[in-house]
Formats: structure tokens, C-alpha cells, sequence
């Protein structure tokens, strides 16, 4: 199941527009498997408006959401699944919150490299329901 420690555990990671830009690609990736977690597929991808929303569904409406769509569309991301024991928790820990200055702490990929909230690198799914949905929209047959 999702929530034991057998290492099935899956989780979506984008390395954003700004990582790609940034030539943080390599460094975000070798942090992952660093972790110990394995990478089970790997895409660079430019997406459309319509598979943002889809993916930042939970956030339509509130203030930033433009922005974001606008953001995330802007040039190739990279498109992960990470696996390995507890992955969803596991990214989230290295990826740091959502802040990169008042939330994430020294250490973590936000913490590290990030100054603004809406250029914060990278995504991690935040719940096991989370992963099987973006798992399935980014990488489910239509
Ligand atoms: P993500 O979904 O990208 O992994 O980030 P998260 O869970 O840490 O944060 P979430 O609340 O889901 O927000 C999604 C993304 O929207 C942008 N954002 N901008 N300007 C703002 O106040 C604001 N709030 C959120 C960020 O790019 C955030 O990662
Ligand atoms: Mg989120």
C-alpha cells in the first residue's frame, strides 16, 4: 500500500521552468537518488495551459493562478516519477516549503537555491490520492 515501507512508493516531481533555465537539473536529480530514491521515468517536456491547469487544478481561483499557468508553460520542465520507501514525504523533505526564504530551510532545493515563492524549482506531489492522480495525467494514456 501507500503508506507501508515496502519501496513502490511513487511520487510526480517537476523540475520547473526556472530549474531547467538554471541548470539545476542535474543537481536536483543527483539530490533525489542521493536520498536514496530511484527514478522510475524521466521526461523533458514543454507543457500547454491546459495540462497546467489540470495539474495546479486545486489552485484555480486564487490570485496567483495565472501567474502560475503562465510560469509553468514558459519553457521545458522536467517531468519525473520518483520512487523508493515513503517517496512522497521524502521529496517533500528535500524540496523544503513552499517559500523558498521563509519556509524552506538551508539544506533543502528551495532552501539552497530560491528567493521568490512563485520560481521555487521544483514540484513534489503532496498526498498518495495527489501522486495517483498527477502520475496518471502526466504520464496515463488518454
Ligand atoms: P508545488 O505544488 O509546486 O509542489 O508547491 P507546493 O505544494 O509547495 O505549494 P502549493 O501551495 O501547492 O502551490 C503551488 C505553486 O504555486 C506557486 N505559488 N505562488 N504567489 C503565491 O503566493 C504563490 N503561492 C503558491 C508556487 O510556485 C507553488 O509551488
Ligand atoms: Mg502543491
Amino acid at each position: 500500500s501507500a503508506s507501508d515501507n515496502s519501496g513502490a512508493e511513487r511520487t510526480l516531481v517537476l523540475v520547473k521552468p526556472d530549474g531547467v533555465q538554471r541548470r539545476l537539473v542535474g543537481e536536483v536529480l543527483a539530490r533525489i537518488e542521493r536520498k536514496g530514491l530511484s527514478l522510475a521515468a524521466l521526461q523533458l517536456r514543454t507543457i500547454d495551459a491546459e495540462l497546467a491547469k489540470r495539474h495546479y487544478a486545486e489552485h484555480e481561483g486564487k490570485p496567483f493562478f495565472g501567474d502560475l499557468v503562465e510560469f509553468i508553460t514558459s519553457g521545458p520542465l522536467v517531468v519525473a516519477v520518483v520512487q523508493g520507501p515513503r517517496a512522497i514525504a521524502a521529496f517533500r523533505q528535500l524540496a523544503g516549503g513552499t517559500d523558498p526564504v521563509e519556509k524552506a530551510t538551508p539544506g533543502t532545493i528551495r532552501g539552497d537555491f530560491g528567493l521568490e515563492t512563485q520560481y521555487n524549482l521544483v514540484h513534489g506531489s503532496d498526498s498518495a490520492e495527489s501522486a495517483a492522480r498527477e502520475i496518471e495525467l502526466w504520464f496515463g494514456s488518454k
